[in-house]
C-alpha cells in the first residue's frame, strides 16, 4: 500500500525499499541494549509503545544522553497522559498536574485509573522513576524543573479555553516549547553541544512551537470530536461561530481561510528552527532534532488549503516521511528540503485568501534564509547549481504573486471606485 501512494514519486519508491531492507539504519543503528538493567529495558519498551515519532531518533542519541532523553520523554508523556485523561476529574488532575514533579523522588508513586491509551507509564511509574534517579544530577534538574513548569501551565490551561493567539502561543510553550527549552539545556549538559544552545530559550521554544502548532491544526477533527479545542477563538472566531462549526460543509470556505490563517502562523517559527539547526555540531543530535522538523513542514504543506483536514486525519505519505528521515542529516540537505516545501506552499497560495499577503511573506523569508550557502563556495566555477536556480526561481515567482497581487489589488480599488 505505502509503495502504491509513492507511484508518482521513484525517489521514495527506492527509499521505501531501503528502509524496507534495513537501509535507514545508517541513520538509526540498532539499539545494543545488553549491558541495560531490566528496569531501563522496560522504559524503552515504554518509550517504543508510547512514541510514534520519536523513540527512532531517541535511541539513536549518543552517549548518555540517550537514556536522559529517553526518561524525559517519559516522564512529560505520564504528565501529559494525565493532563489528556478526560476521565480524570478537575480536583483531582489539577492538584495531580502542580505536584507531578515531586513523584520522581517517590519511588512507589503510581496511578492506576487511568482509561489512556499511555495509561501502562503511570501504573508503572516507579519503574520510571527508578531509572530517573539513577541519571547524573545536571540531568535530573532539567527533567524535574522542566515537568513542574509544563505541569503548572497544562493546569492553568485546564481552567481557561485558548483564546488569543497569543494563548495559542503560550500554551504550546508550556507543553511542547519547555520540551525544546530542556533538550537544549540535556545537549549543552552532555558537551555535545556548545552552550549557547542551552541558553538561547527563543529558538529551543520556537522548535516545539513548531512541531505541536503542526500537531494541533493536523489533529482538529480528532480533537473536536473528543471535545478538546486546542485552535485558539481569536482565529477561528473569524470565520463560524463555534469551532465545531468549521466542520459543517456549508462552512468549507470559511474553514480554509481559518486553517491558512493558522498554518501561516506556525510557518513564523521555521527562521528560528534553521538557526537552531545550524548551531549543532553533534550528527545524533542533529538528526534527532532535524527529522521531527522537516516532517512536521511536509505535514503543513499537506494541510494547506486541504478541506480533509476537516474530514479526517491528513498524513504524510510513508515514503515521503523515509525519504525524509533519509536525507535530513545535514544542514544543506535541511535547506534544500524547506525551500522545496516552501514552493509547494506557495503553489497553493490562493488569489483570495484572506491570509494571502502574511503568507507570501512569510514563505519569502523563508525561501530567503534557506537558500543554500553552497553556491557562493562554487563561485570560482561560474555555473550555478540548480538549487541556487530553483530558489532564484522561487524569489521569482514570489515576487510575481506579490505582484499580481497590488495588481488585482489596484484593480479592485479600481473597481471599487466604478461601483
Ligand atoms: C528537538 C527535538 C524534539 C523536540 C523538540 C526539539 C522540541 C519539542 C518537542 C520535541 C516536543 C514536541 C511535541 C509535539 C508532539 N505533541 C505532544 O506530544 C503533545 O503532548 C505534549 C506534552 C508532552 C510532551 C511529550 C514529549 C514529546 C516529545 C519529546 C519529549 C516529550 C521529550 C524528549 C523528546 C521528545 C500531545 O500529545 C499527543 C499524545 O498525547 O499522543 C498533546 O497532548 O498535545
Ligand atoms: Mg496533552
Amino acid at each position: 500500500m505505502d509503495i502504491v501512494k509513492s507511484l508518482g514519486h521513484p525517489e521514495e519508491i527506492m527509499n521505501l525499499f531501503k528502509f524496507k531492507m534495513g537501509g535507514c539504519r545508517a541513520v538509526m543503528p540498532k539499539l545494543d541494549d545488553e549491558s541495560m538493567s531490566q528496569s531501563l529495558r522496560t522504559c524503552y519498551t515504554y518509550l517504543n509503545q508510547t512514541s510514534r515519532s520519536f523513540a527512532a531518533v531517541i535511541e539513536s542519541l549518543d552517549g548518555d544522553l540517550r537514556h536522559a532523553v529517553c526518561i524525559f520523554y517519559l516522564v512529560l508523556r505520564s504528565l501529559d497522559t494525565v493532563e489528556d485523561d478526560m476521565t480524570i476529574p478537575l480536583e483531582t488532575k489539577v492538584p495531580m498536574l502542580n505536584d507531578f514533579h515531586t513523584f520522581l523522588y517517590q519511588s512507589d508513586w503510581c496511578f492506576t485509573e487511568s482509561q489512556e491509551k499511555d495509561r501502562q507509564v503511570l501504573e508503572d511509574f516507579p519503574t520510571i522513576s527508578l531509572e530517573f534517579r539513577k541519571l547524573g544530577q545536571q540531568y535530573r534538574e532539567v527533567i524535574s524543573d522542566i515537568c513542574h513548569r509544563m505541569g503548572m501551565g497544562m493546569a492553568e490551561f485546564l481552567e481557561k479555553k485558548v483564546g488569543s493567539m497569543k494563548e495559542w502561543d503560550l500554551y504550546c510553550h508550556y507543553v511542547a516549547g519547555l520540551v525544546g527549552i530542556g533538550l537544549s539545556q540535556l545537549f549543552s549538559a552532555s558537551q555535545l553541544a556548545d552552550p549557547e544552545v542551552g541558553q538561547d530559550t527563543e529558538l529551543a521554544n520556537s522548535m516545539g512551537l513548531f512541531l505541536q502548532k503542526t500537531n494541533i491544526i493536523r489533529d482538529y477533527l480528532e480533537d473536536t470530536q473528543q471535545g478538546r479545542a486546542f485552535w485558539p477563538q481569536e482565529a477561528w472566531g473569524q470565520f463560524a461561530d463555534s469551532l465545531e462549526d468549521l466542520a459543517k460543509p456549508e462552512k468549507l470556505q470559511s474553514a480554509l481561510s481559518c486553517l491558512n490563517l493558522l498554518v501561516t502562523d506556525a510557518l513564523r517559527h521555521v527562521p528560528d528552527v534553521l538557526t537552531y539547526l545550524a548551531r549543532l555540531r553533534n550528527q545524533s543530535i542533529f538528526n534527532f532534532c532535524a527529522i521531527p522538523q522537516v516532517m512536521a513542514l511536509a505535514t503543513l504543506s499537506a494541510c494547506y488549503n486541504n478541506p480533509m483536514v476537516f474530514r479526517g486525519v491528513v498524513k504524510i505519505r510513508k515514503g515521503q516521511a523515509v525519504t525524509l528521515m533519509m536525507n535530513a542529516n545535514n544542514m544543506e540537505a535541511v535547506r534544500t528540503i524547506i525551500t522545496q516545501y516552501s514552493g509547494q506552499l506557495l503553489q497553493k497560495v490562493s488569489l483570495t485568501d484572506p491570509s494571502r499577503a502574511e503568507t507570501l511573506h512569510i514563505l519569502g523569508v523563508i525561501v530567503e534564509k534557506s537558500a543554500p550557502l553552497q553556491p557562493a563556495l562554487q563561485s570560482k566555477s561560474t555555473h550555478l547549481s540548480p538549487m541556487y536556480l530553483s530558489a532564484a526561481m522561487l524569489l521569482a515567482a514570489l515576487s510575481w504573486q506579490y505582484l499580481s497581487t497590488t495588481v488585482a489589488q489596484a484593480q479592485g480599488t479600481g473597481d471599487m471606485q466604478r461601483h
